[in-house]
């Protein structure tokens, strides 16, 4: 999705020069020295040690080991859309994949740590996303281009869910520290999944934290827990019995949320249990950020080179419904406004092209790293 659609945008020497007159003595500093330097180097080289495992450690802390594996990509169910085809083999190396969504916390380190701007907190760049739209879109008032976000308004009743402008309003001052807008904040929600969240503040998040964000296909084969034939990350139950599972939409979409699972927006991380892998909120709670271009053949292409070993999205991208946008990437897992009556994103093969600057509050991440 565009936000623009919807508002019109969318990391010696020695120091021994002494001279002394006497031999013992000059004999005995230059063999003490020797030695202390020595001792030193060797401590050196342990606290050179030490570091990099506590490096690791820290790296690795919170995170999952998926083992690598071949699986069958793809649509598994008679809810899934035509680019969830053709099913296809495709091999997966072992990597390391965080077990949550990154929260405000974490984000909150970062930030701190780094003093990074998000997408969402910069004005909007007027001469980039006129690139992205037809000829002649004329441009927005300078009050649209101020910086904000998209969040999610209820409708008053059943609406045409072909029109997603219906419940997506831009909201100026919208961003991770104010998910709903201006006078929202975050705090009760520091172990919530961050959001406002675009592509490129994702990858930075991962490249300060040594990490990377992982392939659309790595998200699929650690949703289903090593089960292939799992629909969704807990097993086969269907969605209207999971209310305990994830975060999604209960009742009709966009105007009714029954919140049976126990949260309108979003919840704390690791507030449902795992999958198999120990991956927690791998549907539903937030949409997640890969590193995959979207192309909506792009399961074609691939499934014309038998196996396909750890594949990286398309090179270019394409999304017949928004011809004009010029990158869009893939988002997995759904999130807590997903339903059956609209998206399904809580399904492990679904797919979801999203702008790369498109931030919103129901979009978020979680990092892999290799081993
Ligand atoms: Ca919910
Ligand atoms: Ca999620």
């Amino acid at each position: 999705m565009s936000s623009f659609d919807l508002v019109c945008r969318s990391g010696g020497m020695l120091p021994f020069s002494v001279i002394l007159p006497d031999l013992r003595k000059s004999t005995y500093i230059l063999f003490a020295t020797i030695v202390c330097y020595a001792c030193d180097t060797s401590k050196s080289a342990r606290e050179t040690d030490a570091d990099t495992k506590n490096t690791a450690t820290e790296i690795l802390e919170g995170m999952v080991l998926i083992p690598g594996g071949t699986f069958t990509m793809g649509g598994r169910s008679e809810q899934a859309y035509q680019d969830e085809f053709p099913r296809h083999d495709v091999e997966v190396s072992p990597f390391y994949l965080d077990a949550t969504e990154i929260t405000n916390t974490q984000f909150t380190k970062f930030v701190e740590e780094t003093g990074y701007l998000t997408v969402a907190e910069r004005p909007v760049d007027w001469d980039e996303i006129s690139k992205q739209l037809p000829a002649n879109t004329p441009k927005p008032p300078d009050s649209v281009l101020m910086p904000g976000s998209l969040v999610f308004k209820p409708t008053e009743g059943p609406v045409d869910l072909r029109d997603f402008s219906q419940w997506w309003v831009w909201k100026t001052g919208a961003d991770w520290r104010h998910p709903e807008g201006p006078q929202s904040d975050i705090s009760g929600r520091e172990d919530h999944p961050v959001v406002h969240i675009a592509l490129e503040d994702a990858q930075a998040y991962a490249t300060w934290a040594g990490k990377r964000l992982p392939t659309e296909a790595e998200l699929e084969w650690a949703a289903t827990g090593g089960d292939n034939d799992n629909k969704y990350p807990w097993g086969n139950e269907p969605i209207e019995q999971a209310y305990d599972k994830a975060n999604f939409w209960q009742g009709f979409f966009p105007y009714q949320n029954l919140e049976e699972d126990g949260f309108y927006a979003t919840a704390p991380v690791k507030n449902y249990p795992p999958n198999a892998y120990g991956l927690y909120d791998m549907a539903g709670n937030v949409w997640e950020w890969c590193a995959d271009r979207y192309h909506v053949q792009s399961y074609e292409q691939d499934s014309q080179v038998g196996v396909v070993k750890n594949p990286e999205g398309s090179v270019v991208s394409y999304d017949p419904n928004e011809p004009y946008a010029k990158e869009k990437f893939v988002v997995r897992g759904g999130s807590f406004l997903c339903n059956d009556s609209y998206c399904s994103g809580y399904r492990v093969a679904r797919r979801m092209p999203s702008d790369r600057d498109s931030g919103a509050n129901h979009k978020g991440f979680r990092c892999a790293k290799d081993i």
